[in-house]
């Protein structure tokens, strides 16, 4: 497409233009749970894991008396079943996430009315993982993301060991939560591969934890380290996970000039019957990130937290600190109304210095409904923005649009992570 220079003047004119612009621009989508196809099953793809995604599960546990143990031992395909019937077939499936399977399914021309997933299956039966995953990423123009690695999962580690991944469109980012939320298992772990850590973290435990750490740095070659972290999180104190950030995580993110992800608003297995999907959210006190970015201006935070009541104060707090990087609308917040209420207070507060969205996919076809579904709301904030700045007599140009839009969904990342 030529870029006009030419000012757009009328809210129409600027609507279409930054709808087909935010609508073709690539994406990096920089937080997934998504993995290469050399990872195996753990890549996960086809109508059986859309319809087992947590989300669904939650919400078919609040229509189905089904016993919690009862659903679990189910083989993986009855359990799709049931979520298509009691989902999609017995009710509209009018939900955030259900809506999201019949926009996959209608996007590769399947039956979204379908009364059972005898089509649905025929159809991803006949796919090449490998091929699938290169066209589901052009589909949703997804120019390359990041993975979410933990080097303490036993069925990921062993991909890494034998080499991991060289596919350009996968990239790693290392996951700390065990480390940093569960520091018992972990140093058992660890000493088990024998790093001499303790439980106390006495001894040799912040050595032998970088050793881990750099040896894990040289092969995953992450982009960043992340970690999400419960909505009491307190920084500093006297905690095992604050000793274990100042003693072992920050330092390597300075060594290796890597960003640091803090991810903050969890309440882990609210509902451990629900298992993924029993996790939940609260408020997180920010000043924690305002005490971590004054004592470590140097290492780049990406930040983003889980409670809607946190966005404002995270603007306010990036608008102090420069080395802080917003990004996305993650996870209980991946709603519509939710995505733009958060896109335009970012616009208004912070122009286009953050990261406007991540898929936070966890089975690939989900990217055909999460970025469509996220551009479209995107559009309309930053529709806006525009309108709003050429009504102050600043006359808005494609350049302006097609700039921004670039910042918003990658550039912002890329250069934070030094990625070409
Ligand atoms: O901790 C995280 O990265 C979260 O995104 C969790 O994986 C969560 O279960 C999720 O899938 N959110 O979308
Ligand atoms: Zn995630």
């Amino acid at each position: 497409m030529t870029t006009s220079p030419e000012p757009l003047r009328s809210h129409e004119a600027i609507a279409a233009a930054v709808g087909e612009i935010v609508g073709s621009t690539k994406v990096v989508d920089m937080h997934t749970h998504l993995f290469a196809p050399e990872f195996g099953s753990l890549n996960l793809w086809g109508i059986d894991e859309l319809l087992n995604y947590h989300y669904l599960i939650a919400e078919l546990f609040r229509v189905s008396p089904i016993r919690y143990d009862d659903w679990w031992a189910m083989p993986r395909a009855a359990q799709a079943d049931m979520i298509w019937s009691e989902l999609f077939v017995k009710r509209a499936p009018i939900s955030e996430a259900a809506q999201g399977v019949v926009r996959v399914l209608t996007g590769c021309g399947l039956d979204p009315c379908a009364p059972d997933l005898t089509q649905a299956r025929e159809y991803y039966a006949a796919q090449d993982p490998v091929a699938h995953a290169e066209r589901v990423l052009d589909m949703a123009g997804v120019d390359w993301l990041v993975m979410t690695n933990d080097p303490l999962d036993p069925d990921e580690s062993i991909v890494w060991l034998s080499g991991g991944t060289t596919n350009a469109r996968y990239r790693a980012a290392l996951r700390l939560d065990r480390i940093l939320n569960t520091w018992p298992d972990a140093c058992s772990a660890l000493k088990a591969s024998g790093y001499d850590v303790t439980e106390d973290v006495s001894g040799d435990t912040f050595h032998e934890g970088r050793r881990f750490l750099n040896q894990w740095i040289e092969r995953m070659k992450p982009l960043y380290l992340a970690v999400s972290l419960p909505s009491d999180f307190v920084f500093p104190d006297e905690s095992v996970r604050t000793r274990l950030l100042r003693g072992i995580v920050l330092p390597a993110c300075l060594e290796h000039r890597l960003p640091l992800a803090l991810m903050i608003g969890v309440r882990r297995q609210v509902n451990p019957n629900m298992r993924l999907a029993g996790d939940a959210v609260g408020r997180a006190d920010i000043a924690c990130v305002e005490r971590l970015a004054s004592e470590y201006p140097q290492v780049r935070c990406l930040i983003t937290v889980l409670s809607r009541e946190n966005q404002h104060e995270l603007c306010v707090t990036a608008r102090k600190f420069r080395s802080l990087l917003p990004f996305g609308c993650w996870w209980f917040l991946n709603n519509p109304s939710i995505v733009r209420e958060i896109t335009q207070e970012r616009l208004e507060m912070l122009g286009a210095t953050f990261v406007v969205q991540h898929s936070d996919a966890r089975i690939l076809d989900q990217l055909l409904y999460k970025w469509p579904v996220s551009r479209k709301i995107i559009a309309e904030a930053l529709t806006e923005t525009y309108v709003s700045l050429a009504d102050a007599g600043r006359p808005v140009t494609e350049q302006d649009i097609r700039t921004d839009a670039r910042r918003l969904l990658a550039d912002n990342f890329k250069q934070w992570v030094g990625a070409a």
